[in-house]
């Protein structure tokens, strides 16, 4: 079923709740939107080399939030760039806005442009399931490609399945850094949900593993898009 509204979909969920894997799956099912993950950005920033990237990796590999004023200025720019403030583009952010201040300071740009977030969708999943999950995920920067060793393993051990370059470990998945990100995750989300629940967008879908929440997920768009 094709889309006939554009969606400007916000993933929230814990890390390793599984929004990478269904940025990945929801592209595939819908080609016209396109996805945007500030840790991608910042994961290439750091890489990269540059002065965004060496005040990031202090944050991240201590597993506490980038200031917000980084986020809100590095993201911006990022959607003028892509054309995503004109209000016929669709897409799907993966962990921006994450405070109430970014999502204030979004909410703010994209009214500008009559090009509001129209839903926000939670990914609910038990978290005590997913720091297993982390501890074997592997991953290409480059791309974003995201393997996990037990339930997405690349075809060929540590290697990025279409480039063949090698996989990396993020500094941030290990028990101790997890757990961190875990306690920020609990502490901002309740806002976050508060903001977005005021402006009638919130969704939440639940499920034990990417599998089950996947269809949910689809349906929840089409439902609210399709013809
Ligand atoms: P990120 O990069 O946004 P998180 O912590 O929000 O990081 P993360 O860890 O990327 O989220 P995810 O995307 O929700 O998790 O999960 P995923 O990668 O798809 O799945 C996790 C693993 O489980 C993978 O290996 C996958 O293959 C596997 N998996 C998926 N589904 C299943 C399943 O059903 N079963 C099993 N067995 N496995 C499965 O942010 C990183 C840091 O950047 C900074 C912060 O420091 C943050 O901590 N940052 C920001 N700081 C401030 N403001 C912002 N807006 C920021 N954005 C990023
Ligand atoms: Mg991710």
């Amino acid at each position: 079923m094709p889309l006939v509204k554009p969606p400007r979909l916000l993933l929230l969920g814990a890390p390793g709740s599984g929004k990478g894997t269904q940025t990945t799956k929801l592209l595939l099912q819908f080609p016209k939107i396109n996805s945007l993950s500030s840790g991608d950005i910042l994961r290439n920033q750091i890489n990269s080399g540059t002065s965004i990237g060496l005040e990031a990796s202090k944050y991240i590999k201590n597993g506490k939030l980038v200031p917000d004023t980084t986020m809100v200025r590095l993201i911006t720019k990022q959607l003028h760039e892509m054309d995503w403030l004109d209000k016929k583009a669709a897409w799907l952010l993966d962990g921006f806005p994450r405070t109430s201040n970014q999502a204030v300071a979004l909410d703010n740009t994209l009214h500008t442009n009559n090009s509001n977030i129209n839903m926000v969708v939670e990914l609910d999943v038990d978290q005590k399931v997913i720091l297993e999950r982390i501890e074997a995920r592997w991953v290409h920067v480059p791309s974003g490609r995201v393997y996990n060793l037990d339930y997405n393993p690349p075809r060929v051990p540590f290697k990025d399945d279409i480039t063949g370059e090698p996989l990396s470990k993020r500094e941030d998945d290990t028990a101790e850094v997890f757990q961190k990100r875990l306690d920020q995750y609990n502490k901002e989300i309740g806002s976050l949900k508060d903001f977005y629940n005021n402006k009638d967008v919130l969704y939440k879908v639940s499920g034990s593993t990417s599998d089950v929440i996947f269809p949910k997920l689809s349906n929840l768009i089409l439902q609210n898009f399709g013809v």
